[in-house]
């Protein structure tokens, strides 16, 4: 599918007349995994995968949603808005819809076709990608894209957080929302302040690799880790006056962790404050081309996501130690909620056929099914196509 064809089908489906359209991307993280919820450094990109939308106002109160990604249509009055488990992938845009209302934002009836070509289930966000786009279109069509970005961002994770059950922190929206092209952006995720960071890759490149185990996130033990980690915070507060984990250093962590009982906990403090540093590190060592010391953080960063936070499973343990097999590839980790989707690895431009093939081998043997692989380049964030 491509721009000329959505349009095409936009027409089929709700007939001639002006169009608008919008693009909105996927996202990986390079490092920093389960912290953006506790306050922590995180460093993530978009992707030039995404979800492409064409949209065109209605005269009435009425959203009609249809996607090229999924046979389920849905109609809708924005003064009526529940999640419905039975609308499906429906649920994000109206989900979207409900809090623009809520805060007062403008909003009237619209026809809206959407299409992504991000795997789905994959832990590339194809759903806070597709907020981002809902967001960004009611922005343009009835506010005059007078929302900020910042205010847009926060609206979608609530969206997530309270309409679609999902506790996740701030990381997808802000990446997607304010991605740049061949840019990292370290993001701080307590102060919410952030920079860019440039994608000096050298002689490698990154190479997404999906498990094609699928996951999804409501069904996944995500919500009771945000759960472990808000009782985790309540020890630590008898021990330092803090408002989230991140705001300890591993030697005060150090020092606290002799006053913590239950074993699981003191893994994911440990986890949690670790991962914070190591985005630190990483991010300091891509700035100065230093490639090999951000792929053997990857690999501590997988490590302590495995044994520590207990968030990967044998699917994306498989991929990432197959690829640390490999010749030209220098770090590997899994990407984004874990316990399925997608791992990264840094790989050399010239072995990257033999790595995917090799990698792929004994992904299958192993595990029964074949992983995919992606190459895409790192774009800019939520925008109207012109
Ligand atoms: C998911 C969530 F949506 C993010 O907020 C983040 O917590 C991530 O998992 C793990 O780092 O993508």
């Amino acid at each position: 599918m491509d721009l000329h064809s959505l349009i095409d089908r936009f027409h089929e489906i709700y007939g001639w007349g002006e169009i608008r359209k919008f693009f909105s991307p996927s996202r990986v993280n390079l490092i920093g995994e389960h912290i953006d919820y506790n306050g922590g450094h995180v460093l993530p990109c978009a992707l030039e995968i995404g979800t492409y939308g064409l949209v065109r106002k209605r005269d009435d109160n009425n959203i009609r949603l249809a996607s090229e990604n999924f046979e389920l249509k849905i109609e809708i009055n924005i003064d009526d808005l529940n999640y419905k488990s039975q609308d499906g992938w429906a649920n994000y845009p109206k989900g979207v819809i409900y809090f623009m209302k809520q805060n007062g934002y403008r909003i009237s009836g619209m026809d809206i076709l959407v299409w992504g070509n991000i795997p789905n289930g994959a832990g590339l966000s194809s759903s806070a990608s597709l907020e981002l786009l809902i967001a960004e279109m009611i922005n343009d069509l009835f506010n005059d894209g007078r929302i900020s970005k910042i205010d847009l961002i926060k609206l979608c994770q609530e969206a997530e957080n309270k309409f679609i059950g999902v506790r996740c922190g701030i990381m997808d929206q802000f990446a997607i929302s304010m991605g740049k092209k061949d840019k990292a952006m370290l993001l701080d995720c307590n102060s919410l302040q952030f920079e860019y960071i440039d994608m000096n890759m050298k002689d490698y490149i990154l190479v997404i690799m999906n498990t094609n185990k699928r996951r999804k996130l409501n069904e996944s033990r995500y919500n009771e880790r945000r759960n472990e980690c808000e009782k985790a915070l309540n020890i630590v507060k008898n021990y330092k006056d803090i408002e989230n984990l991140c705001q300890i250093s591993i030697e005060e962590y150090e020092e606290i962790e002799k006053h913590i009982f239950e074993a699981h906990i003191k893994k994911r403090i440990r986890h949690v404050v670790y991962e914070n540093q190591r985005v630190l590190n990483a991010s300091k060592a891509l700035q100065s081309g230093d490639i090999d010391r951000v792929g053997k953080l990857f690999v501590e960063s997988h490590n302590s996501l495995k044994d520590l936070y207990e968030v990967t499973g044998k699917e994306l343990d498989t991929i990432v130690e197959a690829s640390i097999e490999q010749c030209g590839c220098i770090g590997a980790r899994m990407t984004g909620g874990g316990f399925g989707g997608c791992a990264i690895a840094i790989v050399k431009n010239d072995s990257v056929d033999n790595f995917m093939n090799k990698v792929g081998t004994l992904y299958k043997r192993k595990v029964g099914y074949s992983p995919e692989f992606y190459i895409t380049g790192i774009g800019h964030g939520t925008r109207e196509l012109f």
